[in-house]
């Protein structure tokens, strides 16, 4: 017996579309079709060649993406939920194009914007959103990333410059960057030094074979004995509420990114299943297959619902850390799980690079992982219930 035609959109159940207000509804589209023309086309072959599309910055630049949240110093000033939702097209393109973005404006514009001094600000911020300048964050040691409060990378302050030693690990865009936001132990606590490509005793090589992200750069940074002038030291911040402050910015934009990738392969999947036949049938009008992808369309539609109401709450300046910890755990773990699930359905072929789950499946092995592994966004949750820190 024929169904009722569905009037619903399997990509968003709950019309979340509809809850966008115009201006929103105009940057979704225009970053989509960025995405479609630009993004998708060349994707798989960057993936395969280990190469992130840096000739893609400019395009970025223009259409307002980078630092897109910041006001003033040439950059766009949308919302929070006009930049969850640059994220999420992003990443329906691919995780690496997502980090980019999100290291550049959230983590490296977003700390100058927040902490810099005014000729910080004016010097850096817009040939950063021109794309003329690329960023780079460094917090993670190679010791280990989860605690950063136990942090060995040090500045020590001679005359008027600083002198930093140390390593950091894992850093996104870290051989193609211009600057790097580095955070280094002080007699006075954590503070932040910008540290510009060139400086003598920086060096930034790239981490070679990975498996995951491999259309994003992440590298090393070796400091020994950089000199750094005052005037690159972050006035206004002390402490790890610094660089933690910086993450929670980036981690708002992952909740909304990874729901992307999930959209990306569950769409594949689903105009997949309508043409394999097996045991007579289309595999979408197998029961088990569509319990299957009831579950994916349900945790993508409950992921949409939360990262709204999330930049909702951030736009209204009610958004806590507590808030993002508990959507990007629920959220990278929905993507993962979507990816693989999807990865599996499409039987051998979601092995092939034809397809894009396992490309996603792999980036998201990353994204769960970095800006706080789940484990971590857990215990958070685990702490905001009880009172209790169990780190
Ligand atoms: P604690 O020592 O209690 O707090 C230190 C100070 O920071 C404040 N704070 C925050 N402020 C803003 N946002 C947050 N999320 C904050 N969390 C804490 C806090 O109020 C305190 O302030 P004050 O004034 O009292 O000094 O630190 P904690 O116990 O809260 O933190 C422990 C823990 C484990 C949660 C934290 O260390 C942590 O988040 N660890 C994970 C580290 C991490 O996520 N690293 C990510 C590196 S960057 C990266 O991965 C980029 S990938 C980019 C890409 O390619 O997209
Ligand atoms: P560890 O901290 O050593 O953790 C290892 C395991 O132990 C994890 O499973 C963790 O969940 C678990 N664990 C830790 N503590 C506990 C506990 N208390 N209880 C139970 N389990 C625990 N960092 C930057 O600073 N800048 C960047 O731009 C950046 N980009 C990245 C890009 C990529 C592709 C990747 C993979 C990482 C990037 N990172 C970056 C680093 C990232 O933030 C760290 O990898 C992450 O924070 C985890 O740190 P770690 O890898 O040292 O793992």
């Amino acid at each position: 017996m024929p169904a009722p035609a569905s009037t619903l959109n399997p990509l968003d159940l709950y019309g979340v579309r509809a809850m966008l207000s115009e201006d929103e509804q105009m940057v979704q589209d225009s970053v989509a079709r960025l995405v479609d023309a630009e993004v998708l086309p060349i994707i798989r072959r960057c993936f395969e060649e280990h190469r992130f599309p840096k000739e893609l910055v400019p395009q970025l630049a223009a259409l307002g993406l980078l630092g897109s949240s910041l006001e003033g110093y040439g950059c766009a000033g949308l919302n929070a939920v006009s930049y969850g939702l640059i994220c999420q097209e992003l990443e329906r393109g691919d995780s690496g194009i997502r980090s980019f973005v999100s290291v550049q404006s959230s983590l490296c514009m977003y700390p100058i914007y927040a902490f810099g001094s005014e000729a910080q600000k004016e010097k850096y911020l817009p040939r950063m959103a021109r794309g003329e300048l690329i960023g780079c964050f460094g917090l993670t040691e190679p010791h280990g990333g989860s605690d950063p409060s136990n942090m060995k990378t040090h500045a020590k302050q001679v005359g008027s410059d600083w002198v930093i030693n140390g390593a950091k690990m894992w850093i996104t865009n870290g051989a193609i960057a211009d600057l790097a936001i580095v955070w280094a132990q002080t007699a006075d606590g954590i503070r932040g030094f910008i540290v510009e490509k060139g400086r003598k005793g920086f060096t930034a090589p790239e981490i070679e074979n990975k498996f995951s992200l491999r259309a994003s750069v992440t590298s090393a940074l070796f400091f020994d004995h950089v000199t750094v002038p005052q005037e690159n030291m972050l006035p206004a911040v002390v402490g790890l509420k610094g660089p933690l402050s910086c993450l929670t910015q980036a981690r708002y934009g992952i909740t909304w990114g990874v729901i992307g990738a999930a959209q990306a392969c569950l769409a594949e999947l689903l105009d997949y299943t309508k043409t394999r036949v097996l045991f007579g049938r289309p595999l979408a009008q197998t029961q088990a297959v569509q319990l299957r992808l009831a579950d994916m369309a349900r945790r993508i539609t409950t992921a949409q619902l939360l990262s709204l109401q999330l930049g909702r709450l951030k736009d209204q300046g009610a958004m806590t850390p507590a808030h993002v910890s508990l959507a990007k755990w629920n959220n990278c773990r929905m993507a993962l799980d979507v990816a693989r699930d999807c990865r599996d359905l499409l039987g051998g072929a979601g092995i092939s690079a034809e397809f894009s789950p396992i490309r996603h499946m792999l980036n998201l092995e990353s994204v769960i992982t970095y800006e706080g592994t789940e484990t971590i966004h857990e215990l958070t949750i685990g702490r905001e219930l009880t009172g209790l820190s169990a780190f």
